[in-house]
């Protein structure tokens, strides 16, 4: 009997390959090439699953192409590159990566608001190029994270892990703002107290955003929300591009309207708007705040996971659009 085809769009573990080997006709991309949209619906004509990564976009167009398309698995907790209503509507399941990157990445917000804060790259910088040549009362002086207010847009679970580093680790006034105020009991662990989106701007010495991205969203921080923060404030986005208004974060970092920021992900990434690579008062990574070995081989397992509960058991392990299920 053929096995049931399908395609995993990027490079990944070699143990991930062979274990959905055990099950599909596996068409895998170990060069990592990145397809275009056609080459990607090309691919898909005669497939009935896909592992995808946050840098395939599945749309109606692309679902169109894919007749006998079933699942898309993402490795991502976040699902923006689905169109999700329209895999509803094509009877194509979706499902995400939740959980397994909770910890790892609000490690990793804590520790890039960290180096904000304290400068470290750009202090970093400076020693590398050999400018240091004395030592001075104010050089890289930065901002305090213990016994600050930190202030979070978006209360999920990465949200609360790093409110409760905040809160627990650091001693900081955490405050937080989200579509809906959390339970009694978890705003009790987290030590958390929800505001207005316009008191957490104005009151907060450090921002984390941890929001998902949607249409409504889009540029959460502009630059109304910028003029609202303390000119000592540092902000820091590990959720999308497209959250913060790029442009005029460069423009506010560029003005010292705000200290410094702090950016593991850009509008249109891989590429960044060239402002921000001028500017030393940001520190930029590129998207890897869920970077561990074992938090990426949990995703990548969880991704291959639900293509295999799916198509073997009718029985996928996250859902995003349940309904699906129950119609095939
Ligand atoms: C991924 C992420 O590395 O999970 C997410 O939503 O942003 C990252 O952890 C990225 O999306 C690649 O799929």
């Amino acid at each position: 009997m053929t096995k049931p085809r399908i395609l995993v769009a990027r490079a990944i573990f070699p143990e991930i390959i062979a274990k959905l080997a055990e099950h599909f006709e596996v068409e895998s991309n170990p060069s990592d090439e990145i397809w275009t949209k056609a080459q990607l619906a090309a691919k898909l004509a005669d497939k009935v699953g896909v592992f995808t990564t946050g840098s395939e976009r599945i749309d109606a167009e692309v679902l169109a192409a894919a007749p006998h398309l079933k699942i898309c698995a993402n490795m991502a907790v976040g699902y923006n590159n689905f169109d999700v209503d329209a895999m509803t509507a094509a009877g194509v399941l979706g499902t995400n990566a939740p959980d397994v990157l909770t910890e790892t990445t609000a490690d990793f917000g804590f520790a890039l608001l960290m180096a904000t804060a304290r400068r470290l790259t750009e202090s970093e910088h400076y020693l590398r190029a050999g400018r240091w040549t004395k030592w001075s009362y104010d050089m890289f002086s930065g901002s305090d994270i213990h016994g600050s207010t930190l202030g979070i847009i978006g209360m999920g679970r990465i949200g609360q892990g790093i409110a409760k580093r905040g809160a627990h680790g650091f001693g900081m006034n955490v405050i937080y703002h989200n579509r809906s105020r959390l339970d009694a009991a978890l705003e009790a662990d987290c030590k958390a107290s929800y505001v207005s989106k316009e008191t957490l701007l104005k009151t907060a010495d450090h921002i984390v955003l941890v929001v998902p991205y949607s249409a409504a969203s889009h540029h959460t921080i502009g630059a109304a929300e910028l003029a609202l923060m303390k000119p000592s404030a540092c902000l820091v986005n590990i959720a999308r591009g497209g959250i913060v208004d790029d442009v005029a974060l460069a423009a506010a970092l560029k003005d010292k309207r705000i200290a410094a920021a702090g950016l593991d992900v850009f509008e249109g990434e891989p590429k960044v708007h060239p402002d921000l690579l001028t500017l030393s008062n940001v520190v930029l990574t590129p998207h890897i705040a869920s970077a561990t070995v074992p938090t990426r081989l949990a995703m990548a397992n969880l991704a291959a996971d639900n293509l295999i509960g799916y198509l073997t058991k009718n029985m996928p392990l996250t859902p995003l659009n349940r309904a699906v299920i129950a119609i095939k």
